[in-house]
């Protein structure tokens, strides 16, 4: 299925399922294999909760749930009893926090967040001071100075008016250009943690689009929408690429991220199918169409695909295109029912 159980207004099971969740989230903020697993294992709990239909009364119904064990099940009845579940104090640990707060910082990931743990860091301030002589990258620094308008999301209709001042931009560059809005701006969301913007060409005249987010931005850095550059795509000529930066509505706004994602016209189907996301929508529909022998990514589906057994990112066969111009045909190939992009949420 893709849409993993009940919504949260219906699920009778839902405050355990919460307490569940905040104790996997703590596990997910460390390092190691142990806590990995863990993580891994309330996932499938989580999961085997969401779809259970009555309230859980008892230690043995728990127990009778796939998935959940002794130790489990007891924390399934103290939150039942208490509506707590102490565990969740003991497990948000100094390490936790601190890393928590570092992996704000745009390009810091779990590595470098527990390394600056390591060093003596514990806040933002010992960070900027470079506590323990850690080194910190431009693209982090900019992370730091914009923290706070980074880590907060924006109302839709802020996104919508920027949206809406860099589309004609983009046309006056080139007419022939399909620029389009996507992630939870497309799935219809309230707010918006970034402004995902996908931009293709159809190719009959014989041109392309490569090379067109340069043009982009530099349009958009005179003009003052884009603010900050996060990462740049390698290759001026490639027709698939990828741009994160900074931008915002006018001087007085906050800071947005924003991304840019260039494909060929060829791939706009898989494209919007992948963009549209969320990120666990696009989970169960790639599990699926592995399930049929398929491959899915943002650039089609495809048969054929051979994986090297001892390690599945390498590709020893690159497999034939099957789908890739419409959503509506990969879903049809894949027998899944069409949902509109504001269904496709976990
Ligand atoms: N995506 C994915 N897996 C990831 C990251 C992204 O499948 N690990 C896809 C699905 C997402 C889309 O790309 O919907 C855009 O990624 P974002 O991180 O911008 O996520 P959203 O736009 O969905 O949410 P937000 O409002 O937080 O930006
Ligand atoms: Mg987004
Ligand atoms: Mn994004």
């Amino acid at each position: 299925d893709t849409k993993g159980g009940q919504p949260k207004e219906t699920c009778v099971n839902q405050d355990i399922i919460e307490k569940l969740e905040q104790l996997m989230e703590l596990h997910r903020a460390k390092p190691s294999d142990h806590d990995r697993w863990r993580v891994f294992s309330y996932g499938k709990t989580i999961h085997a909760l969401r779809t259970h239909p009555t309230r859980i009364k008892s230690f043995s119904e728990a127990r009778s749930i796939r998935g959940v064990g002794e130790k489990t099940a007891m924390k399934i009845m103290e939150i039942l009893e208490t509506g707590e579940l102490r565990r969740i104090d003991y497990e948000n640990t100094d390490d936790v926090k601190a890393t928590h707060i570092f992996q704000g910082i745009y390009g810091v990931g779990q590595h470098t967040a527990f390394m600056w743990y390591a060093s003596g860091c514990r806040t933002l301030e010992d960070v900027k001071a470079r506590k323990g002589g850690i080194k910190v990258s431009p693209t982090q620094e900019i992370g730091i100075k914009f923290y706070d308008d980074i880590n907060s999301r924006m109302p839709r209709s802020e996104a919508d008016e920027i949206y809406n001042m860099i589309k004609p931009i983009a046309l006056q560059l080139d007419p022939k250009l399909f620029v389009e809005i996507m992630g939870s701006f497309r799935r219809g969301k309230a707010d918006c943690g970034d402004i995902d913007i996908l931009i293709t060409r159809p190719t009959e005249d014989g041109k392309t689009h490569a090379g067109i987010i340069f043009r982009l931005l530099r349009e958009l850095h005179r003009r003052k929408i884009i603010t900050e550059d996060l990462s740049l795509p390698e290759d001026l000529d490639d027709l698939e690429a990828i741009y994160r930066g900074l931008c915002r509505k006018d001087a007085t706004s906050k800071r947005r991220r924003i991304d840019f994602l260039t494909v060929p016209w060829k791939s706009r189907g898989a494209a919007l199918l992948y963009y549209t996301g969320d990120d666990i929508f696009n989970r169960s529909i790639r599990l699926k169409a592995n399930a049929m022998g398929y491959s899915l990514n943002q650039r089609g589906l495809f048969s054929g695909v051979v994986r090297n057994p001892s390690d599945r990112r390498q590709k020893v066969h690159s497999g034939s295109i099957i789908a890739s111009e419409t959503e509506e045909e990969i879903f049809r190939i894949l027998g899944v029912p069409w949902q509109e992009p504001h269904e496709r949420v976990r």
